[in-house]
């Protein structure tokens, strides 16, 4: 596997209202997006640091991952997505090397990206999305 770069960071918040006009601050840059992705339970508010987004995810469900994740651990990095060309193969490749994937097929996230997780218990900790934009 060859990411191309980090396409975003995920950092799981309690309320977007309250988030967003920090980042805004510390970013210099304005919310370009809030989408409810319904599928994963969360409203998500992007911005964009050069190549790399920030995805803010307040949850829409306790029993939803962000929500069981603020639960056992409050707020903070959820998840680190890298950004990757064929994203089939690559689910592939990284199950062949023993990676436990939460997801086998990829599915859509926000922003219409095909996504699909790696379970941290075999990432070292880390919540890992591996995401392709079929839209370029
Ligand atoms: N990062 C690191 N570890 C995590 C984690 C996270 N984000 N979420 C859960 N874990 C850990 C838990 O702490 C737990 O560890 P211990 O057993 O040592 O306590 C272990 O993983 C299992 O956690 P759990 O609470 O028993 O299981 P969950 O039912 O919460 O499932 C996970 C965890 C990762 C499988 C689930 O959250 C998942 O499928 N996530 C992928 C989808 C997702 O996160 N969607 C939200 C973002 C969507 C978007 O970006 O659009």
């Amino acid at each position: 596997m060859k990411p191309s770069h980090i396409e975003h960071i995920g950092i799981a918040v309690k309320s977007l209202s309250d988030a967003i006009p920090y980042y805004e601050k510390l970013l210099g840059t304005a919310c370009y997006a809030i989408e409810e992705v319904k599928d994963q339970r969360v409203r998500t508010a992007f911005f964009k640091v050069g190549q790399t987004k920030i995805e803010l995810l307040e949850s829409t469900d306790p029993e939803g991952p962000v929500g069981k994740f603020i639960e056992k651990k409050g707020e903070g990095i959820h998840h680190l997505a890298f950004a990757v060309d064929g994203l089939e193969n690559t689910l592939e490749e990284v199950k062949a090397n023993g990676i436990r994937l939460i997801d086998e097929t990829p599915r859509k996230g926000a922003e219409g990206m095909h996504i699909a997780f790696l379970h941290p218990k075999s990432t070292f900790g880390v919540l890992t999305e591996l995401c392709e934009d079929k839209n370029k």
